[in-house]
């Protein structure tokens, strides 16, 4: 028998990024553990990360084209499936212009360094309007609260956990999801070692998860009303005089605008409405700006609601006001060897972000981050008119399962003129393209992180090898990406895509040479492109970007910095140290300021009054999501290793609410919103609170015209069937996923 061999991989499934060691016989995984030799995740790994394997063997992963032909969706050739796009797609662009055909990029673009770099260049060869992805079910109102006061939407602060003595996190669950918006592999064990040294953890959660159990204290929340909350802690903060900005104080803008902002918002007048006690707010003020080293953190349950954007704000305020941010055991901004727009140009000023630069057609919803909310993503497709969306690409994305009124935008895809589909799955959403392109299999990828070394507990590099060879016929996603843009671009469906590919890469020295503050600045771009060579596609990109980084060899100039090459001969990764204090260096803001105050903040503090004020008259429960940890949003549910088990799509109620409903575990209800109905599974626990249930979202599989046969055993329900596509943060334009109304009787 062949011997075996250990190679390794960074995990391209969750943020953690964990470094995983793979055992290998031939092209064959024997096991997968993780790499205890990573710099950055020392050996941690999950369920996930094990079914590597099962990911490649999986008999319903696509490996060749599909195309519509009379109907049915049939294997083709690439050249077929290239012809085709172009076929169909260049008339409709011709008759109609290009916002006529949109794009939605999903979660993976994240993950994957062909679909995140080469992704952009379909988009800019497309020239639309209509972008759209997966940002505004997520993270978007993060990026744009810190983009308004740190001046980069990739400048968010993160908790320096390994440092810290208190950790205040609202509306995240890191034992299930393991962190986003926070690289943190094995965050249960730095949650371990903060309480052993110490240190205090408060979770507050409508739900007591895993994370909040093995916290010091979990706090329950009414949905939504975290922007209460947190107002009600700065102003405990102001009116107890706890404020200490320390060295932050020369760096901050708007600290004056903040007197008298949050005067209505004492916790004792947000108590009720928040559900928590007025004593705990205030106990909860006290403890942050009393603790040595504090940080908060926020995510998901407080991104996806209507006042995404302003939560997100008040997060980084409290860091700030406790003197908390950008110091040791704080909320502090990594600083990434590669493409961090933080370590480039200008140190300590910029043009910080404008939104609203154009608007959605039918909505008129401003465009945030060059993209309009997905949530409109259905009415622009179903209304008729100029720039009507009459084509789409999906890349690595299933918004029928992911967003707003999912069902409503199944119904939309179906009147598509044409759909194009880069992914890996028949499933809900790519059911209606006319040609799918498969990606590769996880084992036949490199890998480099873009954007989390960005959001990183702790600086580090690296880098990940294919671990087997593609079959010679079948291309990267770059390619495939570089062939639909020369498609779009009007060059055909064989355009010389190494040109194309040299073209885009010229452009990038030429920026980097031309940056006078990169260590770059007046080479020779083509001495530069030259010593790029032979490397092509992504990893080109990649060690463009590591060289002229932060940390970068500078092509010779710092023989002892860092290059693709030096990433490849460290398969486990370069430490690049804890994270250290970057103020006022990596400020982009027009002030050269942390805007305490942004406008557009400030002035949606009228609405956050009028929140507090409302009548919570009507439908009586609010619903949530969750995660579990052997799942991944809406696409591993077809892995051998992942699935099974107990019944994962259920609905969660408490006690109280499932007695006066007449409903008992394991029994049916039907669960109706403004938009939809689903009828689920009953599981009752006290770990919700009242008021309060619970569906995972990502389910809802087993239709028609899928091909996904696990998954379709064990097919739940479509939580976003229930939320609303017309409720959004008006400032990000994300989708409301979270606190949304329901009615729930008995099946
Ligand atoms: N109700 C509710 N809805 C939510 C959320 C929630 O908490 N509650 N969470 C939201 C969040 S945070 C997110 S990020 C979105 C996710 O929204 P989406 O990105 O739309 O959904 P995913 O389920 O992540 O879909 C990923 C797709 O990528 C494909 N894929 C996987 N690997 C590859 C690859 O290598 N190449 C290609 N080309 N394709 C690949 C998969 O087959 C799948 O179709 O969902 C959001 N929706
Ligand atoms: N296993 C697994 N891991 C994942 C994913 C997955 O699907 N499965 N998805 C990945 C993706 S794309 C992302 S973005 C991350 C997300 O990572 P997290 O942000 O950690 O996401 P969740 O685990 O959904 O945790 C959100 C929490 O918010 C709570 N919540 C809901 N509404 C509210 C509210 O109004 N206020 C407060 N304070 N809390 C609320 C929920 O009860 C839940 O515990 O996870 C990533 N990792
Ligand atoms: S936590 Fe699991 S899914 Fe996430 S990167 Fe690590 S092994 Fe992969
Ligand atoms: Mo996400």
């Amino acid at each position: 028998m062949e011997a075996s061999e250990t190679k390794f991989r960074i995990c391209p499934f969750c943020e953690a990024t964990c470094g995983l060691a793979v055992e290998m016989r031939g092209r064959e995984v024997v096991r997968v553990r993780g790499d205890d030799d990573d710099v950055f995740s020392h050996g941690f790994v999950c369920p996930k990360g094990a079914a590597l394997a099962d990911l490649d063997t999986d008999p319903d992963r696509l490996r060749t084209p599909l195309v519509r032909r009379n109907g049915e969706l049939v294997e083709a050739t690439w050249d077929e499936a290239f012809a085709e796009v172009e076929r169909r797609l260049l008339p409709i662009i011709q008759a109609h212009g290009n916002d006529a055909v949109a794009v939605y990029l999903g979660n993976p673009t994240a993950h994957k360094i062909d679909l995140t770099l080469y992704g952009q260049v379909l988009i800019k060869g497309l020239r639309t309007r209509n972008i759209f992805s997966a940002s505004t079910v997520d993270q978007i109102p993060k990026q744009l609260a810190s983009g308004l006061m740190f001046g980069g939407y990739l400048s968010v602060a993160v908790p320096d956990i390994d440092r810290t003595d208190y950790l205040l996190v609202l509306g995240a669950n890191p034992f299930d999801s393991n962190g986003s918006l926070w690289t943190v592999p094995d965050f249960p064990g730095r949650l371990r070692a903060l309480r052993q040294r110490g240190g205090r953890c408060v979770v507050v959660d409508p739900r007591r998860t895993r994370t909040a159990q093995a916290a010091d204290e979990h706090v329950f929340l009414r949905p939504a009303t975290d922007v209460h909350f947190l107002a009600a802690i700065v102003h405990t903060l102001q009116q107890e005089d706890l404020i200490d900005l320390g060295r932050l104080a020369a760096h901050c803008n708007g600290i004056q605008t903040l007197d008298g902002l949050f005067a209505d918002f004492s916790p004792e007048a947000v108590g009720v409405h928040c559900g928590v006690p007025a004593a705990s707010i205030r106990r909860i003020a006290r403890e942050l700006a009393g603790a040595e080293r504090a940080a908060v953190y926020a995510r998901i349950g407080t991104c996806t609601q209507s006042f995404g954007t302003t939560v997100s704000w008040l997060v980084d305020l409290c860091n700030v006001l406790t003197g908390n941010l950008d110091r040791e055991g704080g909320a502090m901004f990594p600083r990434a060897a590669a493409f961090a727009a933080n370590t480039r140009g200008r140190p300590g000023v910029g043009r910080g972000v404008r939104t609203g630069r154009r608007h959605s057609r039918v909505r008129n919803a401003p465009e945030v981050m060059g993209e309009l909310p997905v949530a409109c993503l259905a009415e622009e497709i179903e209304t008729p008119g100029d720039g009507q969306i009459r084509a789409l690409f999906t890349v690595a994305g299933n918004p029928v399962l992911s967003t707003p009124n999912g069902e409503r935008l199944d119904r939309a895809l179906a009147g598509l003129d044409f759909m194009v589909s880069l992914d890996i799955y028949l499933n809900e959403t790519t059911r209606h393209a006319d040609v799918i392109f498969p990606g590769l299999s996880v084992l036949e990828e490199a890998h480099f992180d873009v954007a989390f070394p960005q959001l990183s507990y702790r600086n580090a590099a690296r880098y990940s090898a294919p671990l087997v060879d593609p079959p010679a016929d079948r291309p990267h996603e770059w390619q495939t990406l570089l062939r639909l843009a020369g498609i779009v671009m009007g060059q055909g469906a064989n355009a010389d895509i190494d040109a194309l590919d040299d073209f885009v890469i010229a452009a990038q020295v030429q920026g980097a040479v031309a940056d006078e503050y990169s260590n770059v600045f007046d080479r020779d771009a083509t001495e530069l492109l030259e010593s790029l060579r032979p490397r092509r596609g992504a990893a080109r990109m990649v060690d463009l970007a590591l060289r002229s980084g932060p940390h970068g060899d500078a092509f010779g100039a710092h023989p002892d910095g860092l290059s693709l090459a030096v990433l490849e001969a460290n398969p486990h990764g370069v430490d690049l140290g804890a994270l250290e204090p970057r103020l006022p260096e990596m400020l982009r803001t027009p002030s050269g300021k942390i805007e305490l105050a942004p406008n557009m903040l400030v002035g949606d503090m009228e609405r956050v009054r009028a929140a507090l004020h409302a009548d919570h008259a009507g439908r009586d429960l609010r619903l949530i999501g969750r995660r579990h940890l052997r799942s991944n949003n809406s696409w591993m549910h077809n892995l051998p290793r992942l699935a099974g088990g107990r019944a994962r799509c259920t609905l969660l109620i408490h006690p109280d609410d499932a007695t006066s409903r007449g409903l008992h575990d394991g029994g049916m209800a039907v669960v109706r919103s403004r938009v939809g109905v689903v009828e689920a599974c009953v599981e009752v626990s006290d770990e919700i609170m009242p008021g309060v249930v619970s569906l995972p979202h990502g389910w809802g599989h087993g239709r028609e015209g899928t091909r996904l046969a696990l998954a379709a055993r064990e097919p739940g329900v479509n939580s976003n069937a229930l939320s609303d596509e017309m409720e959004i943060d008006p400032l990000s334009g994300n989708g409301v996923l979270n606190g949304i109304p329901v009615e729930v009787v008995a099946g």
